[in-house]
């Protein structure tokens, strides 16, 4: 895992976009985000159940599993949004970008490589892609009613209760 904010520079989402400026572990927190190195199923195993992560799935996104569609996926993926419950990513494989907006909405990079695990809150603005390996194998954990559906920013999400919550929980 590195956290570091994001050239805001035209090209290639996929490459890594480095500004130079790296991000802080205490600023992640900041922002609410929780993350560990879980070379060990185990290890996510036992999160999983302290926090009540009951359902799973597997996700291959790369064009060899997706095949025309992974284009789009991708783009999809990219498009900031927002959940109302937590996003849990384990990676079992590759690697991806997420980028997650800061308290002043500029664009945190967080690049998680294989077994890196992340928690981000319920109502954080962020997006996702892969890098430039084009192969992301990721584990993705919900509790039993899954709220993951993606909700793309407008003025409707800014009202949006989760976000507001979020908001109230970071600044306090
Ligand atoms: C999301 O919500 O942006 C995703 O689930 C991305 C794919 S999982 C690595
Ligand atoms: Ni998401």
């Amino acid at each position: 895992m590195k956290a570091y904010w994001f050239d805001n520079l035209p090209g290639d989402r996929r490459e890594d976009h480095h500004s130079g400026r790296e991000v802080s572990p205490e600023y992640l927190s900041r922002l609410g985000i929780k993350y560990f190195n879980f070379p060990n199923l185990d290890d996510v195993n036992a999160i999983a159940s302290e926090r009540s992560y009951k359902n799973r799935d597997e996700i291959t996104i790369s064009p060899k599993t997706m095949g025309d569609v992974y284009e789009e996926k991708v783009k999809m993926f990219f498009h900031e949004h927002l959940h109302e419950d937590e996003e849990i990513r384990y990676i079992l494989d590759g690697g991806g970008f997420f980028d997650v907006r800061s308290e002043g909405d500029d664009w945190v990079r967080i690049k998680l490589e294989k077994h890196d695990l992340m928690i981000m809150p319920a109502g954080i603005y962020h997006r996702f892609t892969t890098d430039t390996q084009n192969y992301t194998k990721a584990m993705r954990l919900f509790k039993e009613d899954p709220k993951w559906t993606p909700l793309n920013r407008s003025g409707e999400t800014d009202q949006n209760t989760y976000r507001q919550d979020y908001l109230k929980s970071r600044d306090g």
